[in-house]
């Protein structure tokens, strides 16, 4: 049994407590159905972390596909006259350029250059969005900036969940389910339909480098409905219940929202910069702060390194980098790589470290002696 298999079975992992306080999901019943091993809580929501093991789903996210319940990436909506203004006021991405139909990934930040939290934001009208948030209060926040600036807007809630179908076969499938051609879906627009008699939006994302669709329920008693009509058109195909992969989404490029980034980092650190239009022509709240940081430059950023030796358990918290014998920054999400026989990871370096080649030492946590790691520039 490998490391991950040991981490990730039950009897390792603590068990979630349930209450009111962590919402249920419109899909809950099929994922507990499907033998979902362990959960984490991500928006006051259930969200599974492991199947059969963060191995073996791997493998099976790479060759077929799998339906995920990613109810938690829950939905802020704004509506109204000031709705853009206030869209634009969370981010500095130029979010007037994102036609109806279209989603674009987003950081917001706040007045201090904090990153707040990087959702997609759809636009689903002219004065009508939907923030699909990572695992920070955006809510509170947006209703805050509304009523301080007095905005004609309304921010809330809606009833909103999106399962995600991701794999090499998502298409195959999704043009099954639809009855039409999913090709005509493009990279991160949305079309409205109905898919077992419930009104659904689809748009071609997900947390996954695979490939595939996030398919939006607006009727919580039809999730099962949904889950159900969108298996019997994937069993031919091998479909089988997942969860966004630690392994795959750390390949992929995909950062996490409370891992890889906080609010004490700001876009050029993360390397979140290549998202956004400084000086767009709406008012944005982080404007003067990043401002500044573009004018003092950082002293930290983003890298993608190797860690030798057998695999590696995730991450609870940082472990500290040496880099020439001195502090050379934090690791902030690792997994081992079944197929690129490695330890793959994120980290927070002192910019003098970046380069690719740099070789560091890593602390995992209760190893007596450093890792030795390499930066890369990624994978594929
Ligand atoms: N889907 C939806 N909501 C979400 C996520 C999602 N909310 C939380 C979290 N995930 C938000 N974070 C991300 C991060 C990256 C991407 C999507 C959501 C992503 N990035 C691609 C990349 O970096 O290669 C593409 C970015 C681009 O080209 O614009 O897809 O997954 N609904």
């Amino acid at each position: 049994m490998s490391y991950y298999d040991r981490w990730s079975s039950s009897n390792m992992s603590p068990v979630l407590g349930l209450s009111r306080r962590i919402l249920e999901t419109p899909f809950e019943k099929r994922v507990h159905e499907q033998g979902a091993k362990s959960f984490t809580v991500y928006n006051q929501m259930p969200l599974a972390t492991c199947f059969q093991s963060f191995e073996a789903d791997y493998w099976h996210l790479l060759e077929h596909v799998q339906i995920w319940d990613v109810a938690c990436e829950r939905q802020v909506e704004v509506r109204g006259p000031d709705a853009l203004r206030l869209v634009e006021l969370s981010t500095p991405r130029d979010v007037s350029k994102c036609r109806i139909g279209q989603c674009i990934y987003a950081p917001l930040c706040n007045q201090s250059g904090g990153i707040i939290n990087d959702p997609l934001i759809l636009r689903l009208a002219e004065d009508r969005f939907w923030i699909s948030i990572a695992d920070s209060g955006v809510l509170l926040w947006l209703q805050g900036l509304a009523i301080g600036r007095d905005f004609d807007v309304e921010v809330f809630d809606p009833v909103v969940a999106p399962c995600a179908l991701q794999g090499p076969k998502a298409d195959t499938v999704l043009t099954s389910v639809l009855g039409r051609d999913s090709r005509d879906i493009g990279f991160f627009r949305f079309l409205e339909t109905t898919i077992a008699g419930t009104r659904v939006i689809v748009a071609r994302s997900g947390w996954s480098g695979r490939g595939g669709f996030e398919i939006y329920l607006q009727d919580f008693k039809k999730g099962l409905g949904l889950w159900d009509e969108i298996w019997r058109h994937g069993e031919a195909h091998n479909i089988r219940a997942g969860c966004p992969n630690l392994i795959e989404r750390i390949e992929a490029g995909l950062l996490s929202y409370g891992n890889d980034m906080t609010v004490d980092n700001n876009i050029f650190e993360i390397g979140l910069d290549r998202f956004v239009k400084l000086g767009k022509s709406a008012e944005y709240l982080s404007r003067a702060a990043l401002d500044r940081v573009v004018n003092a430059g950082v002293r930290i950023k983003h890298v993608k390194i190797e860690v030798g030796g057998d695999p590696i358990t995730p991450l609870r918290s940082t472990w500290p980098i040496e880099c020439g014998g001195k502090p050379g920054g934090i690791v902030t999400s690792i997994a081992w790589s079944p197929r690129l026989k490695t330890n793959i990871a994120n980290a927070l370096v002192p910019v003098a470290n970046t380069k690719m080649g740099t070789v560091f030492g890593i602390a995992v946590a209760g190893e007596s002696t450093l890792r030795t790691a390499v930066v890369v520039s990624g994978w594929s």
